[in-house]
């Protein structure tokens, strides 16, 4: 129909690719007489137990959900490929890098992170940017944010630190007390707060934005040698920030925006891509870098550490069913393919263990037999046997222990992970709260930002942080103060104004 976008007229669609309906069946395949009237004794019911048509409809029904995520609920996915354009062969074997040329079907799933599955596209919150790779050597997902940083820099933070963004236990309600209370007591969460409240914070859907790799990871070569890395998509469409008011007014007009305009550009043939690029660091730089390389708090400069381009990943196909192949989708960092590893970055470390245990709560054990998380492109041959819902063959007759003497898959020292040499630290809790908190917050706010970027971001900040206790407000603050003071100090004005006409307004409420 005319007028109509291609997301709103998606039934329409179906209906012209389709010729006349299909014969309806029960979940057993079995014609369906009346789809309108459950089985009764009489017009006026009781409804019979024997009505298998209704009870396989209901029963059914009843089971319709799966658990959302506990983050990243509310989430777009989208499928393509990666082109690799540029050889990194040196620095990986990374079977997508493979030779220039190379195309790899890739899954992508963009996302919020704080809200449930319902929530407003155009909420002030990191968003996701997981990347799926179907290459021949498995599964590579690269599972990033739109951010080259990150909160925390140890994972035993992460739990807290969700429960504070997510919502109060006996209100039900977002709760500023919670948010900045946390924010204030952690100190290296003051960076990626400050990318978090710039206009960065309220990207324009998700066409418009940058992705990261953001930890450190390792590269391995053919020969054997290791380097550090870190992974950036950057959007060739360019980057588009909504501004704090029209992301609010958004919210309340279409709170799926940003799935919309992703599934319309892709239905219209406007298909979105991203330049892949790395920066390397070697070992021995690693050792002298002024920062500790992998703390997710903290960028590599860039002048040091210069982007080297890779290929370029195009999104050219809108997903077939949301539930099948976005809901269903699993990512984790821990599935890395020859040629990627992890760095000692203990953030990752710990999400290395979290996404495949949500996984296996969400979706089941036998989650990478779900069509879209099975590795089509590699041969998947093991030991894995049986399980709840088992959908595939089970690997037939095969032996299904090891070692065997039947030609069951037998494993290659060539595919060895890289030898890595561990310093002889000491076991222990270390406390990293004090590691340097604040150096390149000073950077972004007085270089990265403009004028207008540094006003953006203080009134942000401060029409958030009125909402948190005085206490809280004064440590935030000083805090943001001391990556530079004209930061602190512009924040504190901003609350002082709002303060002043939240007084005036009450007042003339009094009047009235
Ligand atoms: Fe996640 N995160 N995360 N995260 N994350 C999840 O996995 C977790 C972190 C990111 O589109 C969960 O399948 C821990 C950083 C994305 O399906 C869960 C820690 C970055 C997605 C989880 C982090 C991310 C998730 C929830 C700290 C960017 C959505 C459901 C140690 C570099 C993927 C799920 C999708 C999802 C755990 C921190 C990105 C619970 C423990 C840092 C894009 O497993």
């Amino acid at each position: 129909m005319a007028g109509r976008d291609k997301a709103t007229n998606q039934m329409e669609e179906f209906k012209s690719s389709q010729g006349s309906p299909d014969i309806l069946t029960t979940g057993i395949g079995s014609p369906v007489g009346n789809k309108n009237a459950s089985q009764t004794v009489g017009p006026r019911g009781p409804v019979l137990l024997q009505d298998f048509v209704f009870t396989d409809e209901m029963a059914h029904f009843n089971r319709e959900r799966i658990p959302e995520r506990v983050v990243h609920a509310k989430g777009a996915g989208a499928f393509g490929y990666f082109e690799c354009t540029h050889d990194v062969t040196k620095y990986t074997k990374l079977a997508p890098f493979g030779f220039v040329g190379k195309k790899t079907p890739l899954a992508v799933r963009f996302s919020t992170v704080g809200g449930e599955s319902g929530s407003a596209d155009t909420a002030r919150d990191p968003r996701g940017f997981a990347v799926k790779m179907y290459t021949e050597e498995g599964n590579w997902d690269m599972v990033g944010n739109n951010t080259p940083i990150f909160f925390i820099r140890d994972p035993f933070l992460f739990p807290s630190f969700i429960h504070t963004q997510k919502r109060n236990p006996q209100t039900h309600l977002k709760d500023p007390d919670m948010f900045w209370d946390f924010i204030s007591l952690r100190p290296e969460t003051a960076h990626q707060v400050s990318f978090l409240f710039s206009d960065r914070g309220t990207p324009n859907g998700y066409r418009f934005m940058n992705g990261y790799g953001s930890h450190t990871f390792k590269l391995v070569n053919k020969e054997g040698k290791a380097v550090y890395c870190k992974f950036h998509w950057k959007c060739d469409q360019g980057i588009k920030n909504l501004s704090a008011d029209s992301a609010g007014e958004i919210s309340g007009t279409d709170p799926d925006y940003a799935m919309r305009d992703l599934y319309n550009a892709i239905a219209e043939g406007n298909s979105p891509s991203w330049s892949l690029k790395i920066q390397v660091m070697t070992y021995e730089e690693a050792e002298r870098f002024r920062w500790n390389p992998f703390d997710l708090t903290k960028i590599w400069p860039q002048g040091e550490f210069p982007l080297i381009p890779v290929g370029r990943m195009v999104l050219n196909r809108n997903p077939k069913n949301y539930f099948a192949e976005v809901e269903q989708i699993a990512f984790s960092p821990a599935h890395m393919i020859p040629g990627v590893e992890a760095s000692p970055d203990k953030m990752l470390q710990g999400r290395l263990f979290s996404y495949s245990d949500t996984h296996r709560h969400r979706l089941g054990s036998n989650y990478l037999q779900i069509p879209v998380n099975c590795p089509y492109n590699a041969r998947l041959k093991n030991y894995q046997r049986d399980g709840p819902q088992c959908v595939t063959d089970n690997q037939g007759g095969a032996p299904n222990y090891f070692p065997n003497s039947f030609q069951g898959p037998v494993d290659d020292p060539k595919w060895l992970e890289h030898m890595d040499k561990h310093s002889n630290g000491q076991v222990g809790r270390y406390n990293t709260a004090d590691d340097d908190n604040f150096t390149q917050v000073g950077t972004f706010f007085n270089k990265v930002l403009t004028d207008e970027g540094r006003e953006n971001l203080t009134s942000n900040i401060a029409g958030h942080l009125i909402g948190a206790q005085e206490f809280i407000q004064k440590r935030a603050i000083g805090n943001f103060a001391k990556a530079d003071p004209m930061y602190g100090r512009m924040i504190q004005e901003k609350i002082d104004k709002l303060k002043a006409k939240n007084q005036n307004t009450s007042m003339q409420h009094t009047h009235l």
